[in-house]
């Protein structure tokens, strides 16, 4: 066990002693929004009895926490479901011990107890929230909102909409189907849901959105799928990609189709170019689903469609220095159809078939399988606060994998060793199957931070460790 886990263990049983206090500072200054986590019913399919979900304060999503730029935000969760939780702030780069992970940053709160969580927002953009206890079954059970932190001068738009992404797994009776945590899921996509949900209610041709002709459009995407990647079609317009994982992007027209994988959100510029009828939206993946339906209704906003959208002004990130950046590698192996690595597992060598079938994990991230936020493992990488770092990741898998950092965004620069041209920032990236992928980062947020796939059935089933920057 490291000292920096050990000191930790130390002062949570200390806070321990304490169950339930939120601590001092946050009975000072604004009062604190409430998010309440229970169990309650919500209509998600059309027709048939309303499912049983998680959510916070009655409704999935959770409530869409909205700020500007530069603000402090104070959130007093209460917990009154029945297992411990905690809530993760996705992409927000928050102190580390307000980013939500159970064992690493805090004490799980326990069930009837509350936490608060006070950060300041330092970066615009759309983000969101969800537990990171469990989160292979607390996500997909409902427990996910929108975080929307606008610019100081937002991009001139007539309307937003929000559409937060996800899907449940329904039964006939429209329950939801208890087989969270399977090893088979763990080992292979994740567990898919068999209903698409738009802001919790189920996809599809009912799922309006209006539009008058020429209208201008700024429609935040999120996915909060806790497995399902979306590759949405927007049939008959042209969107303008805005922003990527919070982070503005020079607009240009989306290409084909969006590509959105577990915790990855876009902004897209939609203008109502067609002006009459109806358009399809679909999700293109698997056997495809058309998901929504733009119409149009009304008289011309204005003469004439508008052009390409100003840049959103760019959040103060410092860009990596790769002539100078240390070089790291992080491979990842495992899979239903692939031959995991002997690894280790709670500090000791294993072979595949312990490491499957005693652990119930199915992935090793540079040979390490580990459990969930587990208490003995080491973090992947230690960098110095401040240094350039290049991790190139190493997909051995034959799956998919949306990586996540936490505290920090990221630029790919490499794609199976070839130079990207255009860097992006991000804090979720898809990994495709058998890639190479660099990334490189500042790594100047200090603190342990969670490094991890976003199909949340692979975190528990092994693809989560942590980068220390200290
Ligand atoms: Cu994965």
């Amino acid at each position: 066990m490291s000292l920096n886990r050990r000191r930790f263990l130390q002062s949570a049983a200390a806070v321990a002693a304490v169950p339930g206090l939120p601590s001092p500072d946050a009975l000072a200054a604004t009062a604190p929004f409430e998010l309440i986590a229970g169990v309650f019913k919500q209509q998600v399919r059309e027709t048939g009895a309303a499912s049983g979900v998680w959510g916070y304060n009655l409704q999935v999503p959770g409530p869409v926490l909205r700020f500007k730029q530069g603000e402090e935000a104070t959130f007093l969760l209460r917990n009154r479901l029945p297992q411990a939780t905690t809530i993760h702030w996705h992409g927000i780069r928050v102190p580390n011990e307000m980013d939500g992970v159970p064992n690493v940053t805090q004490v799980a709160i326990a069930p009837d107890t509350d936490f608060t969580y006070k950060y300041r927002l330092p970066d615009s953009g759309t983000y969101w929230y969800h537990p990171h206890q469990s989160s292979f079954e607390q996500v997909p059970r409902g427990l996910y909102g929108a975080l929307i932190v606008e610019e100081a001068r937002p991009v001139p738009v007539d309307r937003e909409v929000l559409w937060v992404l996800s899907d449940f797994k329904l039964g006939p009776e429209n329950q939801q189907v208890e087989d969270f945590g399977r090893v088979t899921d763990f080992g292979s996509g994740g567990r898919l849901g068999n209903v698409i949900a738009i802001n919790g209610k189920a996809a599809g041709a009912q799922q309006r959105l209006e539009l008058r002709p020429n209208e201008r459009v700024r429609l935040r995407l999120i996915n909060a799928s806790s497995a399902r990647i979306l590759a949405l079609d927007f049939t008959g317009h042209q969107p303008w990609v805005l922003s990527l994982d919070g982070q503005g992007v020079p607009p240009r027209p989306l290409k084909g189709q969006l590509i959105l994988g577990g915790g990855q959100r876009t902004d897209l510029i939609l203008d109502g170019s067609a002006g009459s009828g109806q358009f399809e939206v679909w999700d293109r993946r698997d056997k495809g689903a058309r998901i929504a339906t733009i119409a149009y209704a009304g008289s011309p906003v204005r003469a004439k469609v508008l052009g390409a959208p100003p840049a959103i002004p760019p959040n103060r990130l410092t860009t990596p220095n790769l002539q100078r950046a240390s070089r790291h590698y992080l491979a990842f192996e495992g899979g239903v159809l692939g031959m995991p690595a002997i690894g280790m597992v709670d500090g000791k060598p294993q072979d595949v078939k312990s490491i499957m079938e005693q652990h119930g994990l199915s992935w090793t991230m540079n040979y390490t399988a580990q459990h969930e936020h587990a208490l003995m493992h080491e973090p992947l990488f230690r960098f110095r606060k401040g240094e350039h770092v290049v991790i190139r990741m190493i997909n051995r898998t034959d799956f998919e994998h949306p990586m996540h950092m936490h505290g920090h965004f990221f630029q790919v620069v490499a794609i199976n060793n070839k130079p990207v041209k255009e860097r992006v920032w991000r804090d979720t990236v898809v990994m495709a199957p058998r890639q190479d992928m660099d990334i490189a980062l500042v790594a100047d947020n200090v603190g342990e931070w969670m490094f991890h796939c976003h199909i949340l059935d692979h975190a528990a089933g092994g693809m989560m460790g942590t980068v220390l920057v200290e």
